[in-house]
């Protein structure tokens, strides 16, 4: 399995980017937030449990999270080139993710890191909220999401890059301009077509 992760604070363009990446190089894309709204809507108790969270700005508890995409994980062929969108997004999430991982001797091969400042993500968030209709795109909320992003989700730059694994994309261009640094860091840090991926960088 091959395994690229994109980190980065609410609304800074990480599912729109993995939904371009997972077209034109044929990953296979797992949003944790994407799912938990599929769970929203479709009234499960589970759905029902992550909605305070989310609606609140708040992260949802990582034994919650870290099932959910550990029982996804274990469906999946060992060929499958993963992009996980919105996880791990705490250091327990990623230390069980990489104990996982070691259990069926795979590894994260790459971390990108989309950074944008916060004037950014407000346009940005503002500008969904009117298109998506998602509950949680307040203003209100965003500054508890973004507050959770530097406490929980931060430490996570720091714990990859000491895995020699961290990539960092300016998102603040065009949806173009972010797409194909993004290729690029991909076609630079991933091997693909059968060559063996770079597991550390410098
Ligand atoms: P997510 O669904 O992951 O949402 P996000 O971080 O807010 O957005 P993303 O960065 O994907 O932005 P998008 O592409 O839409 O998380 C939602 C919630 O789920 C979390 O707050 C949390 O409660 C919960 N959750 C998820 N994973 C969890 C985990 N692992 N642990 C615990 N809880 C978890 O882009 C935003 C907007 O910007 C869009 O309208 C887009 O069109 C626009 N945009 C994007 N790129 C642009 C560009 N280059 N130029 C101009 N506009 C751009």
């Amino acid at each position: 399995m091959q395994l690229l992760v994109f980190l980065g604070p609410p609304g800074v363009g990480k599912g729109t980017a993995a939904e371009r990446i997972v077209t034109s190089l044929g990953f296979l894309w797992l949003s944790t937030g994407d799912r938990l709204r599929e769970a929203q809507r479709s009234g499960s108790l589970f759905g029902q449990r992550v909605t305070e969270y989310m609606n609140s700005g708040r992260l949802v508890p990582d034994e919650l999270i870290i099932e959910l995409v550990e029982s996804e994980i274990a469906t999946l062929a060992p060929s499958t080139r993963l992009l996980l969108d919105g996880f791990p997004r705490t250091l327990p999430q990623a230390i069980a993710l990489d104990e996982n991982l070691a259990r069926h001797a795979n590894q994260v091969d790459l971390v990108i890191e989309l950074q944008a400042d916060q004037d950014e993500l407000v346009r940005r968030i503002r500008g969904r909220s009117q298109t998506d209709g998602r509950t949680d795109d307040t203003l209100e909320t965003l500054q508890h999401r973004l507050e959770e992003f530097h406490r929980q989700t931060a430490p996570l730059t720091e714990y990859y890059q000491s895995q020699g694994k961290l990539q960092v994309v300016d998102a603040r261009g065009s949806l173009d301009e972010v797409f194909e640094s993004v290729r690029l860091c991909i076609g630079e840090y991933l091997a693909v077509d059968g060559e063996d991926a770079p597991r550390h960088h410098d």
